[in-house]
């Protein structure tokens, strides 16, 4: 059964869907820098519960106007005075939608761009792969604000970082940009143009994959994370068995059986 995603509903994105099967969601609150208010939350949820199901082939994540996005909205937060269970129950929204990105099995692409920052790089770290351009900047403000992550990023920019350069990012407030932060694992590809101009042609290549091995690669990967290795060498042999022999595949092996198939060369 194939959803359908009404993109009218959605006010806080902007999502536009091509003939290709990749779809661009952005987050479309310029003037305030693209901060997550409570709303733009829910709409990342709806999005994301429905791509796998919605013939969604890859996704590019991106932000409007000069920042990718200044993360939690501070104002919102500081008007609605939230008792602790609000904000729990907020943040549980937040890793609602930020799980169904990572461990939706529909491929992610984050176009990086300005401010990548706190609950921004939290947003920014749910991504599968993450471009950016010369503009893009990371850092955890929480601590000079008087707030602690709430994202996820005690778990996924530790991931990607380590949990010294973690601890130092929140205690000091330090940015990293440039090819440093392609370096320690912030971004995957740095481009010298648009981020978001290389993110869809990485998009449209992943696209291109048969959707079950990327549903394999974009949730599998990560929660054999979470596994023991015993449990999960057991259960890639599981998603081996499945995705490695599914009908679509065999035309694929045909054509490299046949010499008809790119073969694997270095870039030149
Ligand atoms: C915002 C926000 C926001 C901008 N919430 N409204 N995040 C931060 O600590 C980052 C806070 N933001 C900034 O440091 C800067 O705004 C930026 C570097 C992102 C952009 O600077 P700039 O000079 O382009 O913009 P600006 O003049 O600071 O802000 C323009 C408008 O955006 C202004 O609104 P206006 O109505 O007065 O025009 C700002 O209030 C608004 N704006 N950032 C709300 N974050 C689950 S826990 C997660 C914890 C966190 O994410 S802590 C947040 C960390």
């Amino acid at each position: 059964m194939t959803l359908q995603i009404d993109t009218s509903r959605f006010k806080n994105l902007a999502i536009e869907a091509h003939d290709d099967g990749v779809w661009v969601v952005t987050l479309n609150r310029p003037t305030k820098r693209n901060a997550l208010n409570a709303d733009t939350v829910e709409e990342l949820v709806e999005f994301f519960a429905a791509a796998p199901r919605a013939g969604v082939r890859a996704v590019v994540l991106a932000g409007s106007g000069d920042h990718f996005c200044a993360g939690l909205d501070l104002v919102e937060h500081h008007s609605e005075d939230r008792s602790p269970a609000e904000f729990m129950h907020l943040c549980l929204r937040w890793h609602e939608a930020f799980n169904k990105m990572e461990y939706g099995g529909v491929p992610v692409i984050a176009a990086l761009h300005g401010a990548v920052v706190g609950g921004g790089l939290e947003l920014a770290s749910s991504a599968h792969v993450r471009v950016m351009d010369q503009t893009a900047y990371f850092a955890l403000p929480e601590g000079q604000r008087g707030l602690f992550t709430g994202g996820g990023a005690t778990i996924r920019v530790t991931d990607l970082v380590g949990k010294a350069r973690m601890i130092d990012m929140m205690l000091t407030g330090r940015v990293y940009q440039g090819q440093e932060a392609v370096d320690l694992g912030l971004a995957q590809y740095i481009v010298e143009g648009s981020s978001f101009d290389a993110a869809m042609e990485l998009a449209r290549k992943a696209a291109q994959n048969l959707p079950l091995s990327n549903f394999a690669i974009c949730s599998a990967v990560s929660h054999m994370q979470n596994m023991s290795a015993l449990d999960a060498a057991y259960a890639e042999s599981v998603v081996a068995g499945v995705v490695n022999t599914q009908p679509d595949a065999r035309a694929r092996l045909a054509a490299f059986a046949d010499k008809s198939a790119a073969r694997v060369r270095p870039n030149s």
